[in-house]
């Protein structure tokens, strides 16, 4: 399967990995847009918020508390932080498996245009 998160799960293209277990990854993102912008992702393919099926409950539901494990870890838990899961096209997502934006280190505007 030609998924370029596939790859890193695969250490078959280099990340910065930040985390990993089981179930997930988290790597920093290529182009951050925070001073902390990590992604967390399943390590089973699922390639949109579309596609998730009731057996993925428990890796995604796990995906939001590795974000907040690292929020944590990072020390701006209680300052707050962004996360986002974008869908297709219009979500503005680029990388056809999901991955849970988790942003931080910074005050964010809200809403997201
Ligand atoms: O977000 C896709 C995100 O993936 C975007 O923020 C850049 C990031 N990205 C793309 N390639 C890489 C690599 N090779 N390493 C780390 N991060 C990467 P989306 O929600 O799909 O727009």
């Amino acid at each position: 399967m030609d998924c370029l998160f596939c790859k890193i799960l695969q250490k078959e293209i280099p990340a910065g990995i930040i985390y990993e277990d089981d179930q997930v990854i988290a790597f920093n993102d290529i182009n951050p847009q925070a001073p902390f912008h990590a992604l967390v992702i399943p390590r089973r393919h699922i390639a949109t918020l579309n596609d998730i099926s009731t057996e993925d409950r428990e890796v995604v539901g796990h995906m939001v508390m590795v974000a907040a494990k690292l929020a944590q870890q990072q020390g701006f838990a209680s300052d707050g932080y962004r996360t986002v899961l974008n869908c297709n096209n219009h979500g503005g997502q680029t990388v056809y498996h999901i991955h849970l934006h988790v942003l931080g280190g910074k005050a964010m505007g809200w809403p997201p245009y």
